[in-house]
């Protein structure tokens, strides 16, 4: 079965999807390029080969020829267009956020349940990437002792949008680590805080976040969206009777001048090249099967990264410690 996809928003991240799913993922055909800018929509199609290009979501979605949606258009349209996927029976791969509004992930949840079935795949793809499983394997064989910290973190080379702020470096940025956490240390976060550093210019500073858990652990996050030097993201996780850390991921190592040196990524689409792949795999095995893959996340994850965020938006605005109160896990989603 070759599964039909259908891209809707033709940006960057869209674009970077197109490419997989035409160059990577034999399973995949690209029916639809769609897109508000028709010509952005043509100059993708053209590019990766797709069948056809269109301007209008909502219509791309109920086309026949059309078996499965990757949302990559921007974030406020990801829960609408998800819940139009479900109403259509039609898998979605949601690239992140689910929604910023954890009242609006909510609304996705119901929807799904009472569809009766998962359609939803949400892009935190971190999860596949070998460092952040080798890590999740070293928590849960019990190799560390118990864990009692996670450090994180996450620097771009600039702000990916010019009207970048603080607060996105934790709606934007930060709910990769908020899942990918979760993911690693199978906990829930109960208490946010976050705060600020000064620049000498008028640059987003970094955002460091302290996070507690509601099994006595403590999370520090830092995101630095404009750490100039490279796309860097690690982490190390600290237990009773070890540590385990993300290493450098690199090919090759220069030696010349009396230096040696190693290179950055540009940004997250190289770094997590093979996640993404892996991440897109899992995406057509589940549209062919219905089965849902193991290790990505759903709406209940989609929620969870999104109260997160908002509560530690609030922590950065009034300088204060913020509790973060989840609703019970819905039945559907154990
Ligand atoms: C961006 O939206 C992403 O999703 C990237 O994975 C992340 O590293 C970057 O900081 C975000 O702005």
């Amino acid at each position: 079965m070759t599964v039909r996809i259908a891209i809707i928003g033709a940006g960057q991240m869209g674009a970077d999807h197109a490419r997989i799913f035409a160059e990577e993922l034999p399973g995949a055909s690209l029916q639809v390029i769609c897109d508000n800018e028709g010509a952005t929509a043509r100059r993708i199609a053209d590019e990766f080969g797709a069948v056809d290009i269109a301007t209008d979501a909502e219509s791309v979605i109920l086309r026949p020829d059309v078996d499965a949606v990757v949302l990559a258009s921007p974030d406020f349209t990801h829960a609408p267009l998800s819940m139009a996927c479900i109403a259509a029976g039609k898998n979605v791969l949601c690239e992140k956020p689910l929604s910023q509004s954890p009242e609006e992930c909510q609304l996705v949840m119901r929807a799904e349940a009472e569809a009766g079935q998962k359609y939803i795949q949400l892009g935190f793809m971190r999860r596949y990437d070998r460092s952040y499983i080798e890590m999740k394997e070293a928590n849960f064989s019990g190799s560390l002792g118990r864990v009692l910290m996670m450090h994180n973190f996450h620097r771009n080379v600039e702000t990916p949008a010019l009207d970048f702020t603080g607060a996105m470096a934790i709606t934007n940025s930060a709910p990769h680590e908020f899942d990918v956490i979760r993911y690693v240390m199978g906990t829930e976060f109960t208490s946010i805080s976050a705060w600020q550093p000064k620049r000498s210019d008028d640059l987003v500073a970094p955002v460091i976040m302290v996070l507690e858990t509601k099994d006595g652990q403590i999370v520090n996050i830092e995101v630095n969206n404009n750490a100039a030097y490279g796309y860097d993201v690690k982490a190390e996780l600290v237990g009773e009777k070890g540590t385990i850390s993300t290493n450098e991921v690199t090919h090759t190592r220069i030696n010349s001048a009396l230096q040696n040196s190693t290179s950055y990524d540009v940004d997250w689409r190289t770094r997590y090249a093979e996640a993404y792949r892996q991440q897109n795999r899992d995406f057509l095995t589940f549209v062919e099967t219905g089965v849902f893959p193991e290790i990505c996340s759903d709406s209940w994850d989609g929620y969870c990264a999104s109260l997160v965020a908002e509560s530690g938006a609030n922590a950065l605005k009034n300088n204060r410690k913020i509790a973060i109160n989840m609703i019970a896990k819905p039945e559907f989603y154990q």
